[in-house]
């Protein structure tokens, strides 16, 4: 479902943003902004920002800024105009009325690029869920702007607004598809009670659009022993949120215990509560990671920024406290030192092979910093026990008497919990 039928033509659009932060940061948003429409084959115009003193409840913008941006767009023959700036229903009525061209906000634009790249039935099932939460606030202003366009006025926006604006529909729509989402996340918890039963660790991947997340995915399963149908490339492209998905492969390095990787879908400055409300359960894989490979654009001016909003999706997602290792990937574009804060951390560049042996030596370390040198005592009935612990942990001695096996391993804690009654 998306909002508007964008289509294949070429739009032109005109970005609007107020400038709350008097410095840098307002451009740094405007530029990230022309890039999530461009990945919609928006062809943006020009950017206009507006002190925030100048603010009106009615337009967000002042209303001699909008008269100014109507006179841009008649000049120009703009097809839209799209704020960085959450709107209101009736904003963006009061907008459209006096613009005459639609007028879209980050939130919902962020919104449709995600509901144009969602492929699995959940990534759309969330997409929508986090569409119609977005709507159903705005229902009555925005239909009354639908109502004028359909009378022809303004018509030569990008296109008819797809929606059907019938708030007992939305609900009912709502209802339905929070239930179906429902019975895939129970399915995905219960594969996630196996995994943790068989113990194998997990590291997710993280980081902002963009970063080369799925780059490092590919290269650690290329790395990878892992000789099963399992180990197919995942999706690299260079546009924001080429990854909606979660996917999982089994990777077994030399010398290191096996672990489940994952990658996830990128964060980006502003995303929608509701989005990340709706993925929350994609991105349970994140919290019950042991492990975060935090990747960072390295060559991207605002990169400081990009890791602190990541940071921030962390947070909200309760998983700022498990251990990270800082990726600062495309070195073969920067020469830029690793700013002090981040650590443990590795400087790679993915698509020139470099340090990604640095890489894989700090996974092997981190993977393992809080396992133990433990002795078990293990009783010969008990041979599954000294299975688990040949499969999970790293075996230093072995010695039988009459009464079981002593083993000796530097054993994960996870595993030292579930075998604490055989602790000599
Ligand atoms: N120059 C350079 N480009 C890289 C490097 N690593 C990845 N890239 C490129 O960066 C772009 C994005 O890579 P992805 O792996 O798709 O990034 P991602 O973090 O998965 O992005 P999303 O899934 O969209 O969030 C691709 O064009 C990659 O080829 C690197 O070390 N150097
Ligand atoms: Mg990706």
């Amino acid at each position: 479902m998306l909002y508007y039928e964008w289509g294949d033509t070429m739009k032109k659009a005109l970005l609007v943003g107020l400038d709350y932060y008097k410095g840098q940061k307002i451009i740094t948003y405007m530029q990230e902004l022309k890039a999530l429409a461009e990945t919609l084959n928006i062809d943006v115009f020009d950017s206009v920002t507006q002190d925030n003193k100048q603010a009106s409840p009615q337009f967000k913008i002042g209303s001699g800024k909008v008269q100014e941006i109507k006179a841009l767009i008649d000049v120009e023959k703009l097809d839209l105009v799209i704020f960085n700036d959450e709107l209101t229903g009736s904003q963006v009525r009061n907008l459209e009325e006096v613009l005459g061209v639609p007028v879209v906000d980050r939130t919902l634009l962020i919104l449709d690029i995600f509901a144009k790249r969602a492929k699995t039935k959940e990534a759309m099932l969330q997409v929508e869920v986090a569409q119609l939460k977005y709507l159903l606030p705005r229902l009555t202003s925005l239909n009354a702007s639908f109502e004028r366009q359909q009378g022809g006025i303004g018509s030569r926006g990008p296109g008819e607004k797809k929606i059907e604006m019938d708030r007992r529909k939305i609900e009912n729509e709502l209802n339905t598809l929070e239930n179906a989402l429902k019975s895939i996340v129970t399915v995905r918890q219960s594969n996630r009670k196996y995994r943790q039963k068989t113990m194998i660790k997990t590291v997710a991947i993280v980081g902002y659009t963009n970063a080369g997340k799925s780059t490092l995915m590919n290269a650690l399963i290329n790395a990878s022993n892992t000789s099963n149908n399992e180990t197919k490339d995942v999706f690299v492209k260079d546009q924001l949120f080429a990854t909606l998905e979660t996917t999982s492969r089994r990777i077994e390095l030399a010398n290191t215990k096996p672990f489940l990787l994952t990658d996830t879908i990128g964060f980006v400055s502003n995303l929608p509560h509701d989005l990340v409300e709706a993925f929350k359960s994609t991105l349970e894989e994140i919290k019950e990671a042991d492990l975060l490979l935090h990747v960072v654009d390295f060559s991207n001016p605002y990169y400081f920024d990009q890791i602190l909003t990541t940071q921030k999706v962390l947070d909200e997602l309760g998983a700022s406290d498990i251990e990270t290792l800082y990726v600062f990937n495309k070195i073969d574009l920067t020469d830029e030192n690793v700013p002090h804060g981040f650590s443990p951390a590795v400087k790679i560049s993915l698509t020139e092979n470099k340090n990604i042996d640095l890489l894989i030596t700090q996974i092997r370390r981190l993977l393992t910093i809080d396992d133990k040198i433990v002795t078990y005592k293990i009783p010969y009935s008990q041979g599954d026990i000294v299975n688990t612990l040949i499969e999970h942990s790293e075996i230093l001695n072995r010695k039988y008497d009459e009464h079981g096996t002593e083993i000796k391993a530097k054993v994960s804690k996870i595993l030292r919990t579930q075998l604490k009654d055989y602790e000599q």
